[in-house]
């Protein structure tokens, strides 16, 4: 997967993706990741991105001119890339929620072209004209899209094929059967006199199976009601 990401603060992104899971993907070349400086693509004199917002009121308002011409830029340079299922999204508050259903989508493009929202907002026209969706991580508002394009990569990436060391790991993990998951225990067997469930010591898979289940729909009814729809134990 190739995922170019346009930001006016491309120094944000050098610590997550340069650790973990990501790094790996991309050193592994599972994904290919760019990030661009929108600010190169601006030509007056102090290279700005942002102006004042027509109509009035307070806060700075993206520019079209230097997003566009970055988009341009890198799609004209990606020639290979010409037929492949690709996705142009805003990172902005207003967008769609994003969630685990909405990263296994994702992960089924072949380029993923991220735009990271800043300052009050962005001029209307790069929304109506250069993107295909736009995607919230959450009802909050951060000082721009950078986490969440974060936060967007990582759930993807971790998806695509090869990317962690054992694809069951996808299988059980929280949100995928659209549960939350069950507890989790490791050595030792007592810790300061707290003990593993004696089912996980079993040896019994179909009990261990049950038991796990029973564990997640209480906690995800406990927890996260809204997520408990339909789901019951049959
Ligand atoms: Cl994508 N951008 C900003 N600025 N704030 C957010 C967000 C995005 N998602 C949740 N809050």
């Amino acid at each position: 997967m190739r995922i170019d990401i346009f930001t006016l603060f491309p120094e944000m992104f050098r610590g997550p993706f340069d650790s973990s899971i990501v790094k790996r993907a991309t050193d592994q070349g599972i994904a290919d990741i760019r990030i661009h400086n929108i600010r190169d693509y601006s030509h007056d004199k102090h290279h700005s991105a942002d102006d004042y917002s027509y109509g009035g009121g307070a806060g700075m308002v993206m520019k079209p001119e230097p997003v566009f011409e970055a988009m341009e830029t890198i799609r004209s340079q990606s020639s290979e890339m010409a037929g492949k299922k690709t996705s142009t999204i805003l990172l902005t508050p207003q967008g769609r929620l994003f969630c685990q259903p909405v990263a296994a989508t994702l992960k089924d493009y072949d380029w993923l072209l991220l735009i990271c929202g800043h300052y009050e907002g962005v001029d209307e026209r790069i929304r109506e004209h250069l993107v295909d969706d736009e995607i919230s991580i959450g009802d909050y508002v951060l000082t721009g899209g950078e986490l969440a394009a974060m936060v967007v990569v990582d759930a993807v990436v971790r998806l695509l094929p090869g990317a962690l060391g054992s694809p069951e790991s996808l299988l059980n993990e929280s949100h995928t059967g659209g549960l939350l998951e069950y507890p989790q225990y490791t050595r030792p067997e007592i810790f300061r006199g707290w003990a593993v469930p004696d089912v996980l010591l079993s040896g019994n898979h179909a009990e261990i199976a049950k038991w796990r289940l029973q564990q997640s729909l209480k906690r995800t009814a406990e927890r996260r009601p809204e997520l408990m729809d339909g789901k019951r134990e049959e």
